[in-house]
């Protein structure tokens, strides 16, 4: 019999026993599962969508009022509406805007969570990772993975903005936070620019490498190039009609996700080109490097051009439609579902 058509004696023993039960730490399940075991997802997280023209104003106002050495980090947080105060974009992953103006540094530190960057605006800024820098150019995807020392610095004379990717809400949810500053800001530079790429980014490993398992990729940065250049190579084929072309980085060493918590992925659709609905149970932040078109995310409809962002929680209908060729970041927490046995696709 369903709560409500109980009698009102039987209705009142049973809020008093709720009420006894509760002060000693208790409650009935059976008032909660259909929440806790739902039949599909019920994320609370909402689709938005960040423009990157008011995005830019927002962070370079930040710049006139805190320097990066003051920040440690000079981020504006990408909340997700329904998540205010929890500074997270999905339940799983954080995202930022970063700033970093001429002549500034972002002092040398690591931390359990690991990170990506997606470079969106400005050059002649670097990150250095475990003693090797690499130059950020737009698109660059550069990650730092786990407990890796890394800074970063600006030798140009424009700002630069990227998007910063981190798992801080698995790690927060885990409670297996660590982290600690440099003794220098300024890590001592280990290797030459290029090391990486060259020992572990060219289809081949040192002699001796082994990779244990789950061992983040030590090529630390995909170049924005090489990605783009792969995607216009495979745009020549037949585009799925779900992802349009769309590649998924890997450590080159495993064909892992570059890090064992985020994905990351690069899809590219030629103008005209208008993808069937997809859904996936991965809640999914993505960029619009190039082009501009109509994304649908559920319920919501939104024009996108350069730099915007958007969030697709998980288990919403994605649709995109691209008005020029179209270029797209995204990240997500899909290597930890697919992990757990969780991870689910559905073509609608
Ligand atoms: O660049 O190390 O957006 O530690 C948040 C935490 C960036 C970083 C963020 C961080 C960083």
């Amino acid at each position: 019999m369903h709560a409500a058509t109980l009698p009102p004696d039987a209705l009142r023993e049973r809020a008093a026993y709720y009420e006894r039960i509760g002060a000693r730490n208790m409650t009935p399940l059976w008032e909660v599962l259909g929440a806790l075991v739902p039949p599909q997802p019920r994320t609370p997280v909402q689709a938005a969508l960040w423009r990157y023209a008011e995005l830019r104003e927002q962070v370079l106002e930040a710049g006139r009022l805190i320097s990066a050495e003051e920040a440690e980090r000079r981020v504006l947080i990408l909340e997700n509406p329904a998540l205010r105060g929890q500074s997270c974009i999905t339940q799983s992953l954080y995202a930022g805007l970063q700033l970093i103006l001429p002549g500034e540094v972002a002092p040398a530190h690591r931390h359990t969570q690991s990170a990506l960057r997606l470079v969106l605006d400005g050059e002649g800024a670097y990150t250095a990772v475990d003693g090797e820098r690499t130059t950020m150019r737009r698109g660059d995807f550069i990650i730092t993975p786990a407990w890796t020392w890394h800074e970063h610095g600006n030798l140009g004379d424009e700002p630069v903005v990227w998007l910063d990717g981190l798992d801080i809400p698995i790690v927060r949810f885990l409670d297996a936070g660590f982290a600690e500053k440099g003794e220098q800001q300024s890590q001592p530079a280990q290797r030459p620019e290029g090391d990486a790429l060259a020992r572990y980014g060219a289809n081949m490993v040192p002699v001796d490498y082994q990779p244990r398992a789950a061992e983040p990729t030590r090529v630390f940065v995909y170049p924005f190039e090489r990605t783009r250049a792969s995607l216009q190579a495979i745009a020549q084929g037949q585009p799925d009609p779900h992802h349009g072309h769309k590649l998924r980085y890997v450590n080159p060493a495993t064909g892992a996700s570059p890090m064992p918590t985020i994905g990351a992925f690069a899809q590219w659709l030629p103008a005209g080109f208008e993808t069937k609905p997809l859904r996936s149970t991965d809640g999914t932040v993505v960029v619009c490097l190039e082009g501009r078109g109509e994304v649908q995310v559920g319920d919501a409809t939104w024009r996108i051009q350069e730099n915007d962002v958007f969030v697709v929680p998980s288990w919403h209908g994605l649709q995109l439609r691209a008005e020029r060729d179209m270029l797209l970041f995204s990240f997500s927490d899909r290597p930890v579902q697919q992990a757990l046995g969780l991870w689910r696709e559905q073509r609608l």
